[in-house]
């Protein structure tokens, strides 16, 4: 039985997407390689350590462990000056709504984030106060597809695996939440979380119990 949901933050919650682009970008150009926002699709769900590496395979260029410190921590910079502009208007379509079934279904609610910057977001797009757990880039160090962010999120909120419904974008967060023997519905394209139990476009007009909890 369902009791527990845990939400993954860029992507369902909100489109930071567009911000790590911008900030992601911006270090390229620094340099000397281009980044495309096909790129940046594959940068969804993993880690800031992750991308970088990412990008500088792409790139084909080398960094020293000091030089990808110090660039992590100014794409960060830049990351926080855009979200520092953030509000309530950035959550996405649904979002609101399925957070407040949730609690109105008496369910428990976790975060379940690869971000580092989880916290400021969802104070920003006030938002922080409906979580019953956060669970984020600070707190685990294994990345999706390893399923840790999300066992921590189930064990924050004293809950088994098996009694939680996750909602991830990302193909890796799909992965996890599989690996991690939880139930799990893809908001995005079929085509690429086609793992998941059930895939929605968004969360626009979904009614929890009657579209998902009912039909997983
Ligand atoms: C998010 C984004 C990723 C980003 C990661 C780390 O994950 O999807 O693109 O690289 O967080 O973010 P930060 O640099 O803020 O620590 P999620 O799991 O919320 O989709
Ligand atoms: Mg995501």
């Amino acid at each position: 039985m369902i009791r527990g949901i845990i939400f993954d933050l860029d992507g369902v919650i909100v489109d930071t997407a567009k911000y790590h682009f911008l900030a992601w970008r911006r270090m390229a150009k620094e340099l000397g390689v281009n980044f495309t926002e096909e790129e940046n699709e594959q940068l969804k769900g993993v880690s800031r350590r992750g991308s970088i590496e990412k990008i500088m395979r792409w790139g084909n260029i080398q960094l020293s462990e000091a030089e990808i410190e110090r660039w992590m921590a100014i794409k960060n910079e830049w990351y926080l000056e855009h979200i520092a502009t953030m509000d309530e208007g950035e959550i996405l379509p649904g979002a609101s709504d399925i957070i407040r079934q949730a609690k109105d279904a008496g369910l428990s609610i976790s975060l379940g984030s690869a971000s580092k910057n989880s916290r400021v977001i969802l104070e920003r797009v006030k938002l922080i106060d409906e979580f019953d757990a956060i669970v984020d880039g600070t707190v685990v160090s294994a990345s999706k597809p390893d399923p840790e962010v999300f066992l921590t999120g189930a064990a924050q909120l004293g809950l088994p695996p098996e009694d939680c419904l996750v909602f991830e974008d990302a193909q890796a967060g799909v992965e996890a939440a599989i690996n991690g023997h939880m139930k799990v519905v893809g908001v995005g394209s079929p085509d690429i979380l086609g793992k998941a139990h059930i895939v929605i476009p968004n969360l626009e007009g979904i009614r929890l119990q009657e579209d998902i909890i009912n039909k997983i």
